[in-house]
């Protein structure tokens, strides 16, 4: 198993629409397990592949306290929603940044599983939100599109500084000048 690096807003790869998987084998489980290894490390409720670079339509979710109920959707459909809820979201890829986005408050998913297998599922609540979070990043959006454009830009600019200081603090302090 491996951890691997999630990328942060507003990287373009975030903004690929990944494609369906088709083969059912070996490396589609280590993905799975690297993918399951990521999340719990983060921490985080839910990982989809694009967040790793990997533009394949795969999502892992554990929204368990005790972090011991993943559940793996591959090819991912949502075939019935109700509802609606307001939920603060966060992401990985968009860290430190939390605000409320509204959602189906209740959705049926079907997706396979790791052996291809056809299941679908209800979800309702944070399973939910995070269902539907997670099947945006398939498609290349984040929950901060959900925002007003000013709230998404200041967003973007104070990554984009944070980021800048830490990699000064990656340099050694004659180099970075300070
Ligand atoms: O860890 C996460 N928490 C979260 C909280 C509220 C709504 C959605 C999420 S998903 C997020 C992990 C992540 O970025 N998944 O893509
Ligand atoms: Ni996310």
């Amino acid at each position: 198993m491996a951890l691997r690096t999630i990328l942060e807003f507003p990287d373009p790869r975030l903004r690929t629409r990944a494609q369906p998987v088709t083969r059912f084998g070996n490396e589609v489980r280590r993905l799975i397990d690297d993918m399951l290894e990521t999340l719990y490390h983060a921490p985080g409720i839910g990982l989809a592949a694009t967040q790793i670079d990997v533009h394949q339509r795969l999502i892992v979710i554990d929204v368990s306290e005790s972090h011991n109920e993943p559940l793996v959707l591959i090819n991912p459909e949502i075939v019935a929603r109700e509802g609606s809820t307001r939920t603060e979201e966060g992401c990985l890829s968009v860290p430190g940044i939390f605000d409320a986005v509204s959602r189906a408050a209740r959705v049926r998913v079907r997706a396979q599983e790791r052996d291809g297998t056809v299941f679908e599922r209800d979800c309702a609540d944070l399973l939910a939100v995070c269902v539907q979070h997670e099947m945006d990043h398939l498609e290349g959006r984040l929950f901060v599109d959900h925002l007003s454009s000013l709230k998404r830009e200041r967003i973007r600019k104070k990554l984009e500084k944070e980021r800048k200081i830490q990699s000064r603090r990656d340099v050694p302090a004659t180099r970075s000048a300070l």
